[in-house]
This record gives structure tokens, sequence and C-alpha cells, in this order.
């Protein structure tokens, strides 16, 4: 079973994070991880932050000539705009952030007590970790890709695009969307937000393929793989929403207009004719692409501030306005990805065991020539 941990605040001196249990013999190298990185800074709508930073990862425990070992992978990221001790304190409460709900509950009269921690920066761990496990799962075939689908109230449409496509056309969009008339809209009204002096949220969608059936299981909650995965999308920063395949749009639909039918082909075996289940079934993988969505909400500081109270005077005061995004939603696709691909990864750990790679591949070939006998 994989774990991890994340520590650092966004102006503290690092963001830490500690993966436990990946297999040993697996090439690890830190540019792989430093790229993916990188496209969690980009996005059109990110704030000067990411001008300042160049996040780069140093890994420090796990790794012997750039292989695993076994042991916890400790990785480190510095910040370059280190600055804690000297920030000044904040008292008014930014409504949508974690600001006072935190105060209250650890009892700090400085918000920025809890902002440091709550700020989405800490998602350049979670980054760290789901690359790993996204090299872990290269190994077996499995890739995992995000697109943008929403900004604001701008959607796009990708209904006829391939897997391939999908991805080459928003690691190319400013919002990574693979809609490019989309796109253009979307950069109008966040550049729309931007001078009102608002923000903006969104939705991304993660796709997994080539994910064996058998992954997850019905027989207890807590290893179901749709609950893994939705608590770590909603685990994400600002996200206030999932959904598996169809989601709420299910909900509405008669079971002949929703479910999968299921067909047989002597030599691809089973499969479905629509993918209306997002690749789950009773909280396992069916074979099909798994299909997420995650939904945002606007970034919470905004320049021309909302209503709030000074938790010190408890007299009405403007919300603080700090350094921020615009939006966000283009690097939370990336955030989503890494999640998504730490939930796969652990999925396989406990299916397939094994304490090392050649350990595990063995587990999984034998597995898949049983379902292909079965
Ligand atoms: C972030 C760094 C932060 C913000 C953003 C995410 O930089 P700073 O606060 O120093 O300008 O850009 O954080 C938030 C959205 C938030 O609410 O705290 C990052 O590296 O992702």
């Amino acid at each position: 079973m994989l774990k991890y941990l994340t520590a650092g605040e966004s102006h503290g001196e690092a963001i830490i994070a500690i993966l436990e249990g990946m297999v040993s013999g697996l090439k690890v190298s830190s540019s792989v991880i430093n790229r993916e990185l990188k496209r969690r800074m980009q996005g059109y709508g990110r704030g000067e932050r990411m001008g300042l930073e160049k996040d780069a990862v140093n890994i420090i425990s796990g790794l012997k000539n750039g292989a695993t070992l076994g042991s916890p992978i400790a990785m480190v990221v510095n910040n370059k705009d280190f600055s804690i001790s000297s920030l000044n304190a904040l008292s008014s409460p930014r409504p949508g952030h974690a600001d006072l709900a935190g105060a209250l509950k650890y009892g700090h009269k400085d918000l920025r007590n809890i902002l440091e921690r709550a700020s989405a920066r800490e998602t350049v761990a979670r980054v760290s970790v789901g690359t790993v496990c996204k090299i872990l799962l290269m190994e077996f075939g499995i890739d995992i890709l995000s697109h943008v689908v929403m900004i604001g109230g701008v959607e796009a449409h990708t209904k006829d695009l391939t897997f391939d496509e999908l991805r080459t056309l928003a690691e190319k969009s400013p919002a990574r969307c693979a809609d490019e008339a989309a796109t253009k809209l979307m950069c109008e009204e966040i550049d729309n937000a931007k001078d009102a002096g608002d923000t903006l949220g969104g939705a991304f969608e993660i796709l997994v393929k080539n994910v064996p059936p058998g992954l997850g299981s019905h027989v207890q909650w807590d290893r179901k793989l749709d609950g893994n995965l939705a608590r770590s999308l909603m685990s994400i920063q600002a996200i206030k929403g999932v959904s598996v395949g169809l989601g709420a749009i299910a909900a509405r639909r008669r079971g002949s207009q929703c479910h999968d039918e299921i067909i047989y082909i002597r030599e691809r075996g089973f499969s479905r004719k629509t993918n209306n289940a997002g690749g789950i079934e009773g909280g396992i993988s069916n074979g099909e692409e798994i299909v997420l969505r995650a939904y945002m909400k606007p970034i919470a500081t905004l320049k021309r501030p909302l209503r709030s109270v000074d938790i010190k005077t408890k007299k009405q005061a403007k919300a603080e306005v700090e350094r921020a995004d615009i939006t966000a939603v283009p690097a939370a696709g990336v955030i989503g990805e890494a999640v998504t691909a730490f939930e796969i990864a652990n999925a396989m750990c406990v299916k397939f065991g094994g304490d090392s790679l050649s350990e595990m591949k063995r587990n999984f070939e034998g597995y898949l020539e049983q379902v292909k006998e079965f």
C-alpha cells in the first residue's frame, strides 16, 4: 500500500513530500518531476508568484543510482519566495478561504498561520508524489491526461476528440483546454474578471487509459476505487465537487439510457458500447477508460474584496487582499492528474503487491492471463 505526507508553508523554506511503499527497482529522474512541476505553474490567469518561482525537486532519500530502493522517498522543493517570518499579520478573513474556520479551530489571531498552510502551494508536493506514481503506472502502460472543460461560464466542446488529440490540444492551449475557440473565450473571460477585480472557477476532466479490470473492491467501503479517487480529488484546494462518468447527469436518466451494455469479442474479451459509468462499477475498475471531473470554486482572494469582519476588533472590514491568481483551473488539472496517479498506483500496488517492480510485473502479467482465460 502507498502512503504520502506533505509538509511546508507557502512562504516557508520549502515544500516537502514523503512517499512510502513504492516498489524497488523503479527508475525515477528528477527531471521528469520538474517537467510536471513546470506544467503545474502554467496556465492563463496565474498570479505573480509563478513568475518568481522555478520549482525544482531535490530527492533526498529512497533512491540510489536513479532507482527506487523500496524505502521512503523524501522530496524537497525550495521556495524562492521564502519570507514567512517577515510577512505582516492578517486579521480580516477572506470568505471562501480557510482563514476564519482555521483561526477559530487553532486559536490563531494571525490568519497567516492558517493561510500559509492552506495555500495551494502545497500541491507542489502532490505533483512530486504523483509524478513518481505516474512513472510506475507507465511501466504497466497506464496513461493519464487532464484537460479543462470549463472556466467561469465558458464550456469546451471536445466530445469527438481521441485521448491523444485531447492531450496534444490541451498542452498547446494557455487554458489547458482542447477546444481552441473555447480557449479564446476563456482567456477573454479571465481578462474580464481581472479588470473587475474578481476571480473565476471552473472544471477539468481526467482520463485514465489502459486500466485493467479489477482495481478497487466492492467488499468494503474504504476499498472502493471511485470513493478513493473522489476523496483525493476533493482534497485539492478549492475543489467543491467531483463526478465519475456521467456523474450527476446519471440521476436524470432511465436505467436503459444510463448503463453500459456488455459485449464480448473473443480477441478483445469483455467491453462496453458506451462508458457512462466512467470505467468503474461497484467500486471496481471494469477495464474501460476511467473518466473523472472535478469542479473548482473561484479563487478566494479578490482584488475587489468582499465584506468580512476583523477578528480583533469584531468590526465590519474588507477581506484581506493578497497577491493571487485570477483562476488556477488549468493548474488544478495537472494536480488532478497527480492525485489520480497516486490512487491508481496505490490500487495497483494493493492488487499486484510485491516489493520490487519485477515481482509486481510478474503478478500483473499472471493476472492478465487469468482474465484472458476467464
Ligand atoms: C500558489 C502560490 C500562491 C498562490 C496560489 C497558489 O502564491 P502567493 O500566495 O505567494 O502569491 O499563487 O495560492 C492560492 C490560490 C491560495 O489561495 O493561497 C502555488 O504555488 O500554486
